[in-house]
C-alpha cells in the first residue's frame, strides 16, 4: 500500500484567532521557501475550534495547500447539548479531520471509548475523517506489556465504524505525551504493527492497507526521522513541536 504520510499539528489550547492567521501565514511560507511538496508528505494543523473560521478563510483565499482539522468533535449532530460542537458545522468550515480521543480529552474529560467511537462515527457521517487516538499509561505499559491496552481502545472504537469509513489513527503513549521523553522508533512501529492488525479485524484488509497510522508524544525534529522510517508508521501528530514555525517546518521536511 501506498500510503501519503500525514503531519499533524495539535495546538491544544493555544493561538487565538488573530495568532493562528500570523501563525498559518508564517507556517506556509516557509513551506512555500522550502519548496515543499504537500502530495509526498501532506501536513495540516489542529486550532482550537475559535480559530477554524479563520484559518479557513485564509487557506482558501491564498489557495495553501495546508490542511485543517478540529480537536475534538460532538458525538451529537444538534440539540441540547451545551458547549458541544456539532460535525455538521465543522463540515460547513471545511474541516477535513477531526482528533477523537486524545489523552488529555481521556483524563480531563472522562471520554471513554464508546464515546470515542461515537465521535469517530459522528465524523465520518458529516465526511470528515477521525484521528483516532490511542496509547498505554506508563501503569498500563508495565502491567499489560506494550499493545495490549491500545490494541483493546482500537477494537472498541471499530465496532462502532464501518469498512468504507475513512479513519487516521494516532498512536500516542501517554507516557510519552509533554514529557520530552519519546517512544524508540521500534516501540512505535510494534504497537502500529498490531493496531494495523486490529483493523484488519475488524474492518478488513483494505481499510487496514490504507490508514495511516500515526506517532505521536514529545515528536522532534531530531526524532522524527526514524518514526518516519518504520513500515507501519505513516506520519507524526506533534504537539508542542508544533507551536514554533521552524521546528514544524523542520519536522514536516524529515529526511
Ligand atoms: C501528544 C502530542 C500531540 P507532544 O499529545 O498530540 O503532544 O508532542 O507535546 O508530546
Amino acid at each position: 500500500a501506498t500510503r501519503t504520510p500525514l503531519i499533524a499539528g495539535n495546538w491544544k489550547m493555544n493561538l487565538d484567532h488573530l495568532q493562528a492567521i500570523a501563525f498559518v501565514q508564517k507556517l506556509s511560507w516557509s513551506l512555500g521557501d522550502a519548496k515543499h511538496d504537500f502530495s509526498q508528505v501532506e501536513v495540516s494543523v489542529f486550532p482550537p475550534f475559535t480559530d477554524l473560521r479563520s484559518v479557513q478563510t485564509l487557506i482558501s483565499a491564498d489557495k495553501l495547500e495546508l490542511g485543517f482539522g478540529s480537536q475534538d468533535i460532538s458525538e451529537h449532530d444538534s440539540g441540547a447539548y451545551t458547549g458541544e460542537v456539532s460535525g455538521a458545522f465543522l463540515s460547513r468550515l471545511d474541516v477535513q479531520y477531526a482528533i477523537v480521543g486524545h489523552s488529555e480529552r481521556r483524563q480531563l474529560h472522562g471520554e471513554t471509548d464508546a464515546i470515542v467511537g461515537a465521535k469517530s462515527a459522528a465524523a465520518v457521517r458529516h465526511g470528515i475523517v477521525p484521528v483516532i487516538c490511542v496509547g498505554e499509561t506508563a501503569e498500563d505499559l508495565e502491567e499489560h506489556g506494550p499493545s495490549a491496552v491500545p490494541v483493546a481502545q482500537l477494537r472498541e472504537i471499530l465496532s462502532h465504524l464501518k469498512a468504507s469509513d475513512e479513519i487516521v489513527v494516532a498512536y500516542e503513549p501517554v507516557w510519552a505525551i509533554g514529557s520530552g521523553q519519546a517512544a524508540t522508533a521500534e516501540q512505535a512501529e510494534q504497537v502500529a504493527a498490531a493496531l494495523r492488525a486490529v483493523i484488519a479485524e475488524v474492518l478488513g484488509d483494505d481499510r487496514a492497507a490504507a490508514t495511516r497510522i500515526l506517532y505521536g508524544g514529545s515528536v522532534k525534529s531530531d526524532n522524527i526521522a526514524r518514526f518516519m522510517r518504520e513500515p507501519n508508521v505513516d506520519g507524526a501528530l506533534v504537539g508542542g513541536a508544533s507551536l514554533a514555525i521552524d521546528e514544524f517546518s523542520r519536522i514536516v521536511q524529515f529526511k
